[in-house]
């Protein structure tokens, strides 16, 4: 071999090459190895790759790649979450296709993956916009129709009445239309919904089975699920009529100082009928956000209806109000109000001057304390609380329930926060709902005989609203039950259905099912899912109800389908900009633009300088990002990799910088002199560099599947300086070699490169994980403290176990300990087996 420098630009391409031709990375379904299933979380094709995509796929790759080494037989796939948004703004703004466009940036990023070596499976690859896809997924739906897991009913939408169009809850800027900037609406609709609901007490449990799952995640889809124990109860109202409201905190029932109504509750709707004023009310409530986030933040609303509700111990007559943040949908629609202990309350209580005693104190001598800006929600002991004073809240709960129950005026319940999914979205670009509504037969499914049913191409962007809506022809069509004329269902899937499956259709693809049960039993669950945090709830959640959901109508026997989940961290970068001093607007400038001097950076453009902004993740539109691109083209993509996996933690944030890549890039280099270094004709043994050897390998298998890569990446380089101190022999050839086999999950270009070079034979992606010989994982030489009457003096290293007359005698032996005792007598000698010697004259 040469001492020339490893090439990337020419050497990435030829291996990529080589691991295609060879098929290295497709998963042979009935082979006879031991099954594993690596997938990252698949990407949105958005136009480009962007670092945090790198640093994901890396981490997965690394594993896929190892766990082949071992035995395995790994799939590892990609696809594309091809369905969404970002497609139709596109179309609106540029007047191109949707469909166009994703094919298009399909194409880009998977040039992009390839550049970067990841060992996938490319003869899997799907994109969810594939009408083959997104055909068995509409049977799939018609299946959990079936099995009563999907319905429609009426719910609110977010109503853009300048577009005329519905709008999904993140293009709710402020309540006002992202596009249109009008105030939007609420508005009835009919919608598609799945039945999570009834799975909510499985999802939840089935939480206590993921170990293996980050704690924060369970935490998350915990708090999402939201199971509360609580009393459900009537009031009186002074009209006669009863009021059932909904409380998780009976125990605060004492500190209630009024009631409160959704817009949409029968007793608003019944107040307004006599009293305009009311009406105007509920109607500006329909104006904002649907969302309970978005309530949660709006300002208060009220409007006192004049009735008063009676409190069940106390008789007092409590005002009832019609309040903006008390929604419809959850609870009875109407709660009691305890403003000292509930933060919405609170805000409320103190804008319509409302009384807000304390009920809940730190102690029973705190009963008077004040309370500061805003309610305390935590726990402590009931006070003003008659019966309850001196209670824990737990027990005052349960006192209050049993009470309740024995005096019939209220019963004990669980609630649940999750809500039923629902998946209607009025847009053109994702799955259509196989569904026909005939006037006669009423809501009737697609014949599966008759999918897909598939988009029309032939769509107008430049209208506002649902395109399939407005398509000439596309909705006629013929009831599959009486033959008469009847319309398509317009509405397509929200794209987490999409996401939802797809692990599945990557195990198994025949082409007359969405997938075969048996081959998935082979593949399933994913050992390890790696992805984003920003997934813990909706799409993690989404795929394990409709796993259950399949195992349900007996398509599946397993609950779960990810057995192990990792959310990686970002990767992060300080940000660079301006500020207009004319209109005050923040412009952001690349890493690459700009200048950077020990404390202050200027724009290379025009020599002034920009403000340094903090750390943060990498995003567009802050311009903190580097182009995946340009430094795999500049460093090459082993660099890259190597740079994701080092210094980080893998679930902790991983600035870029421009030192670190370096050093990646010369270590690149330093492998590649050491590589050149094998002579398969040396001689001779070198004990301790083996030792070295074996103990790597060993720790850097455990380290992978620890997925604590940054390990891994630290003791390379301690293997890599053992292997450069140690003069030539059999052993230093051996080792050299066997650093291609541990490099190659990481740096599987620089390591092919090497191996052929060395041995010529076979792909190391294809070789085995080196042996480890466990006689040379013992560490055989301790390391001895020499004292003289009880100072150190010297360290001795001793072949370990060595008998107490050989220590001592090495003991003595030190030229520096004879110098301390100074042909003094020696009285004592204390021997500590493989630690330590002193010696007392
Ligand atoms: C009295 C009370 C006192 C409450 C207190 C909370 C704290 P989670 O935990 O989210 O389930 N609530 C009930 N139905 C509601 C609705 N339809 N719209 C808005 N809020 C509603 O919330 C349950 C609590 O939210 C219930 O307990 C109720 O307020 C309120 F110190 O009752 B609570
Ligand atoms: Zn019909």
């Amino acid at each position: 071999m040469t001492d020339t420098r490893f090439d990337p630009s020419q050497a990435d391409g030829r291996w990529q090459r080589a691991w295609d031709e060879a098929r290295c990375f497709e998963a042979d379904s009935n082979s006879a190895k031991p099954k594993s299933y690596v997938l990252e979380m698949f990407p949105y094709p958005s136009g480009r790759i962007h670092i945090g995509h790198v640093r994901n796929y890396t981490m997965g790759d690394v594993l896929a790649r190892y766990k082949r080494m071992r035995g395995f037989e790994v799939l590892h796939p990609m696809g594309w979450d091809a369905f969404g948004m970002p497609a139709e703004n596109a179309a609106m703004e540029k007047g191109v296709h949707p469909g166009g466009w994703t094919r298009e940036n399909i194409a880009n990023m998977k040039a992009q993956l390839k550049r970067i070596g990841f060992a996938l499976d490319w003869s899997r690859e799907f994109a969810t916009c594939d009408p083959e896809y997104y055909g068995h997924e509409q049977a799939l739906f018609l299946d959990l129709y079936e099995a009563g897991l999907v319905y429609r009913r009426t719910s609110e939408v977010n109503w853009d009445p300048v577009d005329m169009t519905v709008l999904a809850n993140e293009q709710v800027i402020d309540g006002k239309g992202w596009r249109s900037g009008a105030e939007v609406e609420k508005r009835k609709l009919d919608q598609w919904f799945l039945k999570i609901t009834h799975f909510a007490e499985d999802l939840l449990d089935g939480l206590g089975t993921l170990d293996t799952w980050p704690e924060k995640v369970r935490l998350m889809q915990e708090n999402w699920i939201g199971k509360s124990q609580g009393l459900e109860f009537a009031f009186e109202l002074s009209n006669g009529e009863r009021l059932p409201v909904y409380t998780t905190r009976p125990d605060t029932i004492f500190g209630a100082t009024f009631v409160a109504v959704a817009p949409d509750h029968p007793v608003a709707q019944g107040v307004a009928m006599n009293n305009c004023e009311a009406g105007k009310f509920i109607d500006r409530c329909k104006k904002g956000g649907t969302t309970a986030a978005e309530l949660e933040t709006a300002e208060k609303l009220g409007f006192d209806t004049g009735l008063s509700a009676r409190h069940p111990f106390t008789g007092a007559n409590l005002p009832v109000f019609i309040a903006n943040f008390v929604l419809m949908d959850y609870g009875t629609g109407a709660i009691m109000a305890v403003p000292g202990h509930d933060q919405r309350d609170f805000e409320f209580a103190t804008k319509y001057r409302l009384p807000i005693p304390r009920v809940v104190a730190a102690s029973l001598a705190d009963a008077a304390v004040p309370f500061g800006t805003e309610a305390e929600a935590g726990d402590g002991v009931l006070v003003n609380s008659q019966f309850l004073d001196g209670m824990e809240v737990d027990a005052a709960k349960q006192e209050v329930i049993g009470r309740a129950e024995r005096e019939g005026w209220g019963k004990g319940t669980t609630v649940w926060r999750l809500r039923d999914w629902g998946v209607s979205r009025q847009r053109y670009w994702g799955t259509p709902i196989p569904f026909i509504h005939c006037h006669s037969c009423g809501v009737v499914p697609v014949p599966k005989d008759q999918l897909p049913v598939t988009l029309p191409e032939d769509v107008d962007f430049q209208t506002p609203g649902n395109p399939l809506l407005r398509h000439p022809t596309w909705k006629h069509t013929q009831c599959p039950k009486c033959g008469g004329n009847a319309e398509r269902e317009t509405d397509t899937l929200d794209t987490f259905v999409d996401s939802s499956w797809y692990f599945l259709r990557f195990a198994s693809q025949p082409a007359d099912r969405p997938f075969d049960p048996e081959e998935v039993a082979k593949w399933l669950p994913v050992e390890q899912y790696i992805g984003g945090i920003e997934h813990a709830i909706l799409h993690l959640l989404y795929a394990r109800f409709w796993t259950r959901a399949l195992q349900h109508t007996g398509k599946l026997d397993f609950a779960e389908p990810f057995a192990s989940l990792f959310t990686q961290g970002m990767v992060t970068h300080e940000t660079y900009s301006r500020r207009d001093p004319d209109n005050g607007q923040r412009s952001y400038f690349m890493p690459d633009d700009v200048e950077r001097r020990s404390d202050s950076a200027v724009l290379r453009a025009d020599g002034f300088p920009v403000e340094i902004g903090r750390v943060i993740k990498m995003s567009k539109s802050k311009k903190n990002v580097v182009d995946p691109d340009a430094i795999i083209a500049r460093y090459g993509a082993d660099a890259v990799r190597w740079f994701m996996l080092s210094d980080s933690p893998p679930e902790r944030d991983l600035p870029w910088s421009e030192a670190g890549i370096e050093g990646c890039w010369r270590f690149v280099q330093r492998l590649w002199r050491l590589f050149g270094q094998y002579d398969a004709a040396a001689q001779g043994e070198d004990q301790a560099l083996l030792r070295k050897l074996h103990q790597t390998v060993a720790a850097v298998a455990e380290d992978i599947e620890a997925l604590s890569f940054n390990k891994a990446v630290a003791r390379l380089y301690e293997l890599a300086s053992a292997v450069d101190k140690a003069a030539p022999s059999a052993s230093r050839s051996h080792a050299i070699r066997t650093m291609a086999q541990l490099a190659s999950p990481m740096m599987p270009h620089l390591a092919e490169e090497g191996w052929a070079a060395m041995d010529g034979t076979g792909l190391v992606a294809l070789a085995d994980w080196p042996e480890v010989d466990p006689a040379l994982l013992v560490e055989d030489e301790v390391t001895i403290a020499v004292q003289h009457m009880g100072k150190l003096r010297d360290t001795l290293t001793a072949p370990k176990g060595l008998p107490r007359e050989e220590l001592e005698a090495l003991a003595l032996a030190s030229e520096k300990v004879q110098r301390s005792i100074d042909g003094a007598p020696v009285r004592k000698v204390i021997v500590v087996p493989d630690r330590l010697v002193n010696i007392v004259t």
